[in-house]
């Protein structure tokens, strides 16, 4: 059946939009036999560290007061001063209002009391099923980080990631701070020479080796500063030459780079303590130019970086350009950013992760996507179909599914060294 009208189009594509599943590639969540790790409820809703940065431009606590409170006390000083003193017009404020609404709440009541007790009868594999079913998502790949003692304790036991979750060897600690991480790696029987040579290079395969046998991990991936270079005569640079990338080759494992963020500009925020910064994108350049056999995921936090990012995708097809990375997150920046990746690259690009680090964060973060999403493509849809060319219902859905789901796990199974 082919569309014509403009809200013929909007209808088909709001419906493709809402009713495909979606693989979230990636996020901070845990399968529910990770236990705590996994944060979920009202009271890590709102002390997610987004809102913890926006509560400090109001409340007068000091950062260290501040975390000396409970969790429910935190959340307390949140709600009053970003919820009941002001009206939470952020990104983060809404998204609390939007994932109680969408879980049946009523936050026009503004009874955090109701809400926590209400969600306190819940168990944690009851949250994730309704939280993933009210979302409709299908897949959720998650960050595993094996320098973390409590989640690598979780690993050591034997323990591997329950479907619909998927691992992620996130390597940060190995490629950002190799000099103290190596010590480590000794201690867990890693017979790393003092120098980079054949010895460092084999023991810190065989380190990322048993990890992947550990984890089956979907991709490799790290963090990198806005000073990020490649080549570069670094620890950093080694690693990924020598380790990295050869073993990505070996096991068709793609390398995930998440570019831009400055570190603790200001420790005493934590988690919000992190920063951004306009990289160098010719480092990202030089490792598609010379490494064509790998395969690349790359995001970036600076708006200054998606203009260039975009236009070396159409340069190399081994680059996979994924999300709008959380202070990219935002409506203004996410529809002018999609908007842009689809001008210049179709619909061969991944537009959206949630990021997650709350489970109940899926339902609002992918619920603004969805909005933004539908505006897009009935856009992009109506200035096709003002050509003559007919717009059909089965072909919005196919290019949801590849957007939201099939250009991922395409890329993760596509092996360049075969090509
Ligand atoms: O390094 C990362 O994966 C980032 O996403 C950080 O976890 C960051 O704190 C975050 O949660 N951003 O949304
Ligand atoms: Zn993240």
């Amino acid at each position: 059946m082919s569309l014509q009208s403009r809200e013929e189009i909007r209808q088909a594509v709001s419906e493709a939009v809402q009713n495909q599943p979606i693989t979230d590639v990636h996020t901070h969540l845990y399968s529910a036999n990770f236990g705590d790790l996994l944060l979920w409820d009202i009271d890590e809703l709102l002390t997610y560290h987004y809102l913890v940065a926006e509560v400090m431009r109001w409340s007068d606590i000091a950062p260290e007061d501040f975390w000396k409170l409970t969790k429910q006390e935190q959340a307390e000083h949140i709600w009053q001063h970003l919820f009941l003193d002001r009206t939470p017009v952020s990104e983060a404020g809404r998204g609390v209002l939007n994932a109680l609404k969408e879980l049946g709440f009523d936050p026009g009541t503004k009874d955090l009391k109701s809400y926590r007790e209400e969600l306190a009868k819940r168990s944690t594999s009851e949250q994730i099923k309704d939280v993933l079913e009210r979302a409709n998502i299908s897949n959720v790949v998650m960050t595993n980080d094996p320098f973390d003692e409590k989640e690598r304790a979780v690993w050591e036991s034997g323990k591997k990631a329950e479907a619909p979750f998927h691992a992620v060897l996130r390597l940060d600690p190995l490629l950002n701070d190799y000099g103290n991480t190596k010590l480590k790696l000794r201690e867990w029987g890693y017979d790393l020479s003092d120098e980079w040579n054949d010895q460092s290079i084999k023991e810190t395969q065989r380190f990322l080796e048993d990890w992947i046998g550990k984890m089956n991990p979907l991709y490799m991936a790290v963090s990198l500063p806005p000073t990020f270079a490649f080549p570069e005569d670094s620890d950093r640079g080694r690693i990924i030459r020598d380790c990295i990338l050869p073993l990505g080759r070996k096991h068709n494992i793609a390398f995930a780079m998440m570019i831009g963020v400055k570190k603790q500009v200001n420790p005493a925020l934590g988690d919000a303590g992190d920063f951004v910064g306009k990289a160098d994108i010719s480092a990202v350049q030089n490792l598609l130019s010379e490494f064509p056999q790998n395969k690349f995921l790359v995001t970036m936090l600076s708006r200054e970086n998606q203009h260039e990012l975009a236009v070396l995708a159409r340069k190399f097809r081994n680059l996979m350009v994924f999300g709008c990375w959380w202070f990219m997150n935002n409506p203004v920046i996410t529809n002018e950013i999609t908007r842009m990746r689809m001008e210049m690259l179709n619909t061969s690009f991944i537009p959206q992760h949630s990021d997650a680090r709350v489970l109940e964060q899926v339902i609002y973060k992918w619920k603004h996507t969805r909005l933004m999403l539908t505006d897009v493509l009935t856009d992009k849809y109506a200035d096709i179909a003002e050509t003559g060319w007919k717009i059909e219902k089965e072909a919005i859905e196919k290019d949801v599914k590849d957007l939201l789901h099939q250009n991922f796990w395409r890329f993760i199974e596509k092996d360049f060294t075969k090509l």
